[in-house]
């Protein structure tokens, strides 16, 4: 059976998110920038939109090289990171590919896997369709862009997401794949370094075509058995790999209506604590440690707030969780005029639990 394949990745994400929340941003240079505790311009670019990155800024430069190369631009604006605003749009964007998905993978923050074989009937007309859909759906509900690629494989598919970004849309059927990759540069083939390339530069090669002249015993001689297989299926568009259901697992909630609509404090810290027990289950079920605790009411009004705090350590410890979602509410009831209807508590920046180390936490 031949399958259908989504690989969905947005553009410019965090930019693109600061574009969101202030639309007057959008025809200026944006640079999201990680700003080191150093002070001053030291720290690293993150992301920048395309109007930046005409200049030449992009991922991982250094803050002052990104300022120098937009000297010439008054209007380019340089913003901190907001991971926990960047979370929040990953979560409803994610929302909504699952929901168009039978198998549904969550690679990154702003990444996925989707399979859609079944409920587009294995029709890749059907299956462009269907992206088109996605596309005007996240547009609409969360006012971002992203781009889409459409094959019978993971591999394939992510490959033709990047291929015309922003805002694309590329389908890449079974009998068009030979002519879609030979075209390409090695760079593209996800896993190929720029020490690879150069490698291969130094010997003529630049294309996926140049690339298919070398068998499979000089690739295995030369870069292992393992990678030179690799290297050797996917420039002819080979992949096997399943797209596995996965959930975005970089935050974990669990969210209460109340019994009555209220704002007295007593009551909510009830609730609180009920909601930090089952969310630190999931935690140490999932064998994980926080760093981040927020908690975040609906309001009668339907209106929404969020109080949240960044931890020194990471850790997994449910005192640690109560004591800190029970100083946040305190803080978000000091001017609060309006009842809660929903309350709900929040955990994100995880981390892997590695060996046995921490198990004195879990008691
Ligand atoms: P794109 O997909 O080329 O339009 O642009 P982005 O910005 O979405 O790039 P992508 O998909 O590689 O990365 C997604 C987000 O991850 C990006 O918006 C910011 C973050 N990110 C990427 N590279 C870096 C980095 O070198 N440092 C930091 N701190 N964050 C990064
Ligand atoms: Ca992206």
């Amino acid at each position: 059976m031949e399958r259908i394949v989504f690989h969905i990745d947005f553009d410019y994400f965090y930019a693109q998110c600061e574009e969101v929340r202030n639309p007057e941003l959008k025809t200026k240079p944006v640079c999201v920038c990680v700003f080191s505790d150093r002070g001053g311009d030291s720290g690293a670019i993150a992301t920048a939109n395309y109007t930046a990155r005409k200049y030449g800024v992009k991922s991982g430069i250094p803050i002052s090289f990104a300022k120098k190369r937009l000297e010439q631009r008054d209007d380019a604006v340089f913003l901190p990171v907001d991971f926990e605003y960047y979370s929040e749009m990953t979560e409803k964007a994610m929302k909504i590919m699952k929901g168009n998905a039978d198998i549904f993978e969550y690679v990154g923050r702003d990444e996925a896997y989707l399979d859609v074989t079944k409920r587009v009937g294995e029709d890749f007309t059907k299956a462009k369709h269907l992206a088109q859909q996605i596309k005007n759906e996240i547009k609409t509900k969360i006012k971002l862009s992203c781009s889409i690629g459409i094959s019978s494989n993971k591999l394939i598919s992510k490959i033709a997401s990047d291929y015309q970004k922003p805002d694309g849309l590329t389908v890449v059927e079974p009998n068009k794949v030979k002519e879609f990759l030979e075209a390409l540069e090695i760079r593209v083939i996800p896993g190929i370094g720029k020490k690879t390339e150069e490698k291969f530069s130094e010997m003529n090669m630049e294309t996926i075509k140049d690339l298919k002249k070398i068998d499979v015993f000089t690739l295995n001689k030369e870069f292992g058995r393992k990678n030179g297989t690799y290297m050797y299926n996917a420039i002819r568009g080979v992949d096997n790999e399943p797209v596995k259901e996965k959930e975005d697992s970089t935050q974990y909630s669990k969210m209460t209506t109340l019994k009555k609509d209220s704002k007295n404090y007593e009551f909510l810290l009830e609730n609180l604590k009920e909601l930090c027990k089952q969310v630190h289950d999931v935690i140490i079920k999932n064998n994980k440690m926080f760093k981040s605790i927020g908690i975040y009411f609906i309001q009668s009004d339907l209106t929404n707030k969020s109080k949240s705090r960044m931890l020194r350590n990471s850790t997994n410890n449910l005192e640690e969780l109560e004591r800190n979602s029970r100083q946040l509410l305190l803080e978000a009831l000091e001017n609060q005029t309006i009842t809660i209807r929903r309350l709900g508590v929040k955990v994100a920046d995880l981390s892997e639990i590695k060996g046995q180390s921490n198990i004195t936490n879990y008691f």
